[in-house]
């Protein structure tokens, strides 16, 4: 099963894979941080295409096409706002990498690259947020043979250490 999982430091929206994961915002219409970045280099189409989705529960997703990205698919996902005061956010956050996964699935995804969903403009402590996304995609996997190959992509230096230290002897 450790094979399966792979960490990477980058930009997810370089990557050829068949899915990557964007964090979004309820809207799904676009924003900043790397909801800004895909849509930047998805082009038009991927907005267009968004504004008939009728936007997206938090902890909930729903895919695309990748339009100019390398990517086949994107899966929007919203994740929760830390501190809003629901005391809900870690539930959320569980169902993003559940219902990003369930998506790849349905859609025959073998690869799936996935971000720190919540860890930028949405302020998820990074260390809880990366064990939260670590267990729920080592449980999926475990029930799952498709999504083949989750890549876990962080964008700094302090989410890339962090998953190290978490991943140290299960990753290649
Ligand atoms: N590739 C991979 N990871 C990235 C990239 C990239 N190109 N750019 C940033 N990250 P954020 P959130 C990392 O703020 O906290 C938007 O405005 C970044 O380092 O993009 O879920 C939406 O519309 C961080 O670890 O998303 C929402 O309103 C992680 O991606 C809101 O932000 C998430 O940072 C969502 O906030």
């Amino acid at each position: 099963m450790e094979t399966r999982l792979q960490l990477i430091k980058g930009d997810i929206t370089t990557l050829r894979v068949d899915a990557i994961v964007n964090t979004a915002n309820p809207s799904l219409l676009g924003g900043g941080g790397l909801d800004g970045a895909i849509h930047r280099a998805a082009g038009p189409g991927l907005l267009e295409v968004c504004r008939l989705l009728g936007g997206c529960k938090t902890g909930e997703a729903k895919i695309t096409r990748g339009y100019k990205l390398p990517a086949r698919f994107v899966i929007h996902t919203v994740g929760p706002v830390w501190g809003v005061g629901d005391r809900q956010e870690a539930e959320f956050l569980a169902s993003c990498y559940k219902n990003s996964l369930a998506q790849a699935t349905i859609h025959d995804c073998k690869t799936i690259a996935i971000p720190n969903i919540s860890t930028g403009v949405y302020h998820f402590p990074k260390e809880l947020a990366a064990e939260i996304a670590i267990r729920e995609v080592k449980t999926y996997l475990a029930a799952n043979t498709t999504p083949e190959k989750v890549i876990f992509v962080c964008f700094d230096d302090e989410n890339l250490a962090i998953y190290q230290k978490m991943l140290q002897g299960e990753i290649k």
